[in-house]
């Protein structure tokens, strides 16, 4: 009897010993991320709104129309960030809304943030505001939107108009643009964003002028702000990318021109001061962007998933592929590669040494919420492995607090922590919103590193 206690003990101590305390440092900041096409509603005068309304261009024809109401829920989605524990809160200010016609300001929509922020700091949340999160206003799309000589200007007198309106609130986090590439390859290469073109060629002259507003923008939030102590970044979703077939040089080809343009392309150009992008057969740039250089206060990383690249020998010549057992793969049909994070905020590092990283972005679609939980948890456990090597990754942020208008998607993905009901527009948590809501509140959480769900 007494043999078999002791191996009972050893098999309950052996597996405790296992789990590890994953804990965080005092001042990381929980977070969760949205946009506000994707859930404030009513995004009328916005390019958006004008593309989801043409036939074909929104899974199940879904339309944004009232999103998820966050417009006039202010108080209720607070209360929700308040009962999960958040410590800031990356939401985007709607350009379209902010001018819907050019030179023409609304002070409603200016006075509507304001009362954002405030309540956000009166519950004690930081709020980290994204400038630019896909979508523009329709006169500005109407005059060729990024692909415009004019936009960065116009970029520059929004961006001011905010600040001068919400920058005496203390918003210390701001981020000039959310995914340039990926934004700009849906639009103009792949077609599925607008304004719906399919033609590399095109990418070309957005891509020069949003670095340009990148850089005009960090530029005139800085002068605005003064002593006040402000952090300005960009957000990059960076994917691991890895050849499909490691022995074809093909493959291996077109893996590193979809890393140049797509991962690293507006990265780099800040980095050396230098528009240096090409694509084989469609353009090839090489512009001096000088005052570019020392323009990332921080590094707002998204992360989703790892991709295999396979050369295609006819347009679009490249294709990207989930590669993994079912388990492994989302409802967007995208690889659960949790260690990925750790593989991009390294390569990132390579490029910006010395700038601190805040993961903006992390999530999964799960409608059953059976996966989320421990997406979460092994997202956390790698990133908090950076922290262990001495990385300065000043926060996560789950993506996203409430199911939304996932845009080429429509509603059909389910990305939220809690669920929305569509008729009703009820927030119901899911299971993950309390796991997550623990995590934050002990600042950690104990993780058996032996037993990975997602390999
Ligand atoms: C993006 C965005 C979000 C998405 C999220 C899930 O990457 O497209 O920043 O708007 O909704 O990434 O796909």
């Amino acid at each position: 009897m007494k043999k078999y206690t002791c191996l009972l003990l050893f098999f309950i101590c052996s597996s405790a010993m296992a789990t590890q305390m994953i804990n965080f440092p005092e001042n990381f900041q929980w977070c969760v991320s949205t946009s506000s096409h994707q859930i404030e509603g009513n995004n009328i005068d916005s390019d958006w709104w004008e593309y989801e309304h043409r036939p074909g261009t929104i899974k199940n024809n879904d339309k944004s129309n009232d999103g998820g109401d966050h417009w006039n829920r202010l108080e209720q989605d607070t209360q929700l960030l308040v009962d999960l524990g958040i410590k800031s809160y990356r939401f985007s200010l709607e350009w379209a809304k902010i001018e819907p016609r050019e030179g023409e300001w609304n002070q409603a929509a200016l006075d509507h943030y304001k009362q954002e922020i405030l309540l956000l700091k009166k519950n004690k949340i930081q709020p980290f505001i994204t400038l630019h999160h896909f979508s523009l206003p329709l006169w500005l799309a109407n005059k060729g939107g990024w692909s415009s000589p004019s936009a960065p200007a116009s970029f520059q007198k929004y961006v001011t108009k905010v600040y001068e309106s919400l920058g005496d609130l203390g918003v210390e986090y701001w981020v000039t643009f959310n995914e340039p590439t990926w934004n700009l390859i849906s639009g103009y290469v792949t077609g599925e964003f607008p304004p719906g073109k399919k033609d590399l060629k095109l990418l070309e002259a957005p891509l020069r002028e949003v670095a340009l507003a990148h850089g005009l923008a960090y530029k005139t939030l800085h002068e605005l702000a003064g002593d006040r102590p402000i952090q300005v970044g960009l957000v990059q979703n960076l994917n691991v990318l890895v050849p499909l077939r490691s022995w074809n040089p093909l493959d291996h080809y077109a893996k590193s021109i979809l890393d140049k343009i797509y991962n690293w392309s507006i990265l780099q150009t800040i980095k050396d001061g230098h528009f240096k992008v090409s694509f084989p057969t469609a353009f090839s740039s090489d512009i001096p962007m000088p005052q570019l250089k020392d323009t990332l206060d921080f590094l707002g990383i998204n992360y989703y998933n790892r991709q295999f690249i396979k050369f295609l020998f006819t347009p679009p010549f490249i294709a990207s592929l989930a590669v993994a057992p079912e388990e492994n793969i989302s409802e967007m049909g995208w690889e659960i590669y949790p260690k990925g994070i750790y593989t991009v905020v390294k390569q990132a590092r390579k490029l910006f040494p010395q700038t601190p990283v805040f993961i903006t972005e992390s999530g999964i679609a799960d409608k059953s919420d059976s996966k989320r939980s421990d997406f979460i948890k092994e997202h956390l456990f790698h990133i908090h492995q950076l922290l262990t090597e001495g990385i300065p990754v000043l926060g996560y942020c789950y993506w996203t607090l409430v199911d939304n208008f996932e845009w080429a998607h429509g509603f059909e993905p389910k990305f939220g922590l809690y669920e929305l009901d569509l008729k009703t527009l009820k927030r119901i948590p899911r299971p993950s919103a309390k796991v997550y809501a623990d995590i934050i509140k002990n600042n950690g959480f104990g993780f058996d590193p032996t037993k990975t769900r997602f390999k």
